[in-house]
């Protein structure tokens, strides 16, 4: 069916306090966020968050215990001497958030279901907390097409494993399809941000196949099941890569739909572990890996301390 004018304003990104297009909340008695331990009636999410402008999320809750220590350098934030930051959300073992001044340093786990769930949380909890103008990063990892591992690469656009542009949820027996568009100013200043031959890496922008599986979703040769030969899963990656796509990865189709539908600008940040027209196993030493994965980090960081004025 045709969307009516007002169901296009939907998807207009918001300015100012942060909304949620979700009518029942605000006539909720108390609104307990259960997955991170948090509730707007035992919580003063306010006097907790209200100065929040960036939520950084990534899948591993190591990487974003690193990427909040890192902040507190970058940003300068003085942390009383012998403490340490904090995980808010140790209420609950399903996921880590910390708050780093004006940033939110949260995990999301693996796959779309996992990021849905934080993604719903987080935005209940930054509108119960009256934050306004607030800007969403997704920092994480993914398999390179045609790329040198360790390339990063900033989403233009997502698309799921058939490479359509939205994600299907089925809800109340339906199967809704949502867009997944992402901001492109955002994603073009991060871009501004990165200099190839000083960095001694590339960072492009460019789409992103997101899928529901690491090994099948992603015609890998080395999961338990396969019933495909190498020319079929090179004949399906080389279609991919001539489409435009330069990274495969498990949450952006959700994170970039959530990100439009609630009028959130945000970016998808990813560096590449592998080429995935090379092989499957990803085998690149510890000390290495460490090193890329805080390659989105640092670009994201580097995006923040720019809009502070640091
Ligand atoms: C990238 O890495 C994870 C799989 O190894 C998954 O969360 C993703 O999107
Ligand atoms: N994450 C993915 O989803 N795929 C890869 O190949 C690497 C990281």
């Amino acid at each position: 069916a045709v969307k009516t004018e007002e169901e296009l304003s939907l998807y207009i990104p918001q300015e100012g306090l942060v909304q949620l297009r979700n009518p029942h909340i605000n006539g909720m008695d108390e609104d307990v966020l259960y997955h991170i331990a948090l509730s707007n009636k035992s919580n003063n999410l306010t006097e907790m968050f209200q100065d929040v402008k960036f939520v950084c999320f990534g899948g591993s809750p190591t990487r974003m215990h690193k990427f909040a220590e890192y902040l507190v350098e970058e940003l300068q934030i003085k942390i009383p001497a012998g403490l340490k930051v904090t995980n808010i959300a140790h209420g609950s073992d399903r996921y880590v958030l910390y708050k780093v001044g004006p940033v939110i340093s949260v995990s999301h786990g693996m796959g779309i279901p996992s990021l849905s769930i934080i993604f719903h949380e987080i935005l209940k909890l930054i509108h119960h907390a009256g934050c306004s103008d607030v800007i969403f990063f997704r920092i994480g990892t993914s398999g390179g097409l045609g790329l040198e591992p360790g390339s990063v690469v900033i989403t233009e656009e997502s698309v799921d494993g058939l490479l359509r542009p939205y994600m299907e949820l089925s809800t109340l027996g339906m199967i809704l399809q949502h867009p997944s568009k992402l901001d492109q100013d955002v994603a073009r200043d991060l871009v501004s941000l990165a200099n190839s031959e000083e960095d001694g890496y590339v960072t492009i922008i460019g789409k992103t196949m997101c899928t529901l599986d690491f090994y099948e979703g992603q015609a890998r040769l080395d999961g338990a099941f396969c019933d495909y030969n190498e020319a079929d899963k090179m004949a399906y990656l080389s279609r991919v890569h001539k489409r435009g796509i330069r990274n495969i990865e498990m949450e952006s189709l959700c994170f970039a739909a959530y990100c439009y539908r609630a009028g959130i600008r945000g970016a998808v940040v990813c560096v590449t572990l592998l080429d995935r027209l090379k092989g499957d196993q990803i085998t690149t030493p510890h000390d290495i890996m460490e090193e890329w994965q805080s390659r989105p980090q640092k670009l994201v960081a580097a995006y923040i301390k720019r809009k502070l004025n640091i």
